[in-house]
């Protein structure tokens, strides 16, 4: 495969995160390197088919490998919400803060408050489909802490940790996250194709 590859997302977080692990072993373009300025829809039902249809779309414009990932964070005591929603929990996008306050909101009283967030990554390569999946257990915070990472990492605490992932380096954050497991998965893959 070439050593370039198209990250398909419009999260700046993601593209950081993702770069980091990454190294040098291969070279992430952006969509707005490959040409694509227009949101990409994010219409399905479950976090797999929205990963694979934001890496379809960028297929079927560039014609070049990429991959995209899809996250939701999924809540026991919510029957797994916000889950496939999770960027527009509480408004129609993208307002981490507001996401925060309605998912705490949500869980006052909940007896558990266990949850999970869970990453597909759907690579196209030479024309063919993958999926790589990544998952990390833990807890809603009572409260918001920390200021790093993105989203709902100022309430999440993954098992085994008292601090926030908003708390942790992003090192660390990646060592035991969600998408740091899903991309190690496709890294070795890719790999092992070399
Ligand atoms: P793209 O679709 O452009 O990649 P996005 O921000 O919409 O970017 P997702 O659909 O994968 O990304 O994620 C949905 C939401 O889940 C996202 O807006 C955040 O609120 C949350 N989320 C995703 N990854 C997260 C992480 O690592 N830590 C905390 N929250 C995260």
């Amino acid at each position: 495969m070439k050593d370039t590859i198209i990250f398909a997302t419009n999260n700046p977080h993601k593209i950081a995160e993702v770069q980091a692990l990454l190294g040098d072993a291969f070279r992430l373009q952006t969509l707005a390197e490959s040409g694509i300025k227009a949101d990409i829809p994010e219409t399905a039902a479950t976090i797999e088919g929205n990963a694979l249809q934001k890496a379809r779309y960028v297929y079927e414009v560039t014609g070049a490998d990429c991959f995209a990932d899809d996250t939701g964070l999924e809540v026991d005591a919510l029957d797994g919400a916000p889950g496939v929603h999770s960027a527009r929990y509480a408004t129609d996008g993208h307002d981490f803060a507001a996401n925060n306050r309605l998912l705490l909101r949500n869980l006052e009283g909940a007896a558990s408050r266990k949850a999970h967030f869970r990453t597909v990554i759907a690579l196209i390569l030479d024309g063919r489909e993958y999926l790589f999946e990544g998952r990390v257990d833990g807890r809603i915070a009572e409260r918001e802490a920390g200021c790093g990472g993105f989203g709902y990492d100022p309430l999440f605490i993954p098992d085994g940790f008292d601090v926030s992932f908003a708390e942790m380096s992003a090192e660390q954050k990646n060592a035991i996250s969600h998408r740091g497991r899903a991309m190690g998965r496709l890294l070795e893959f890719l790999r092992n194709r070399e």
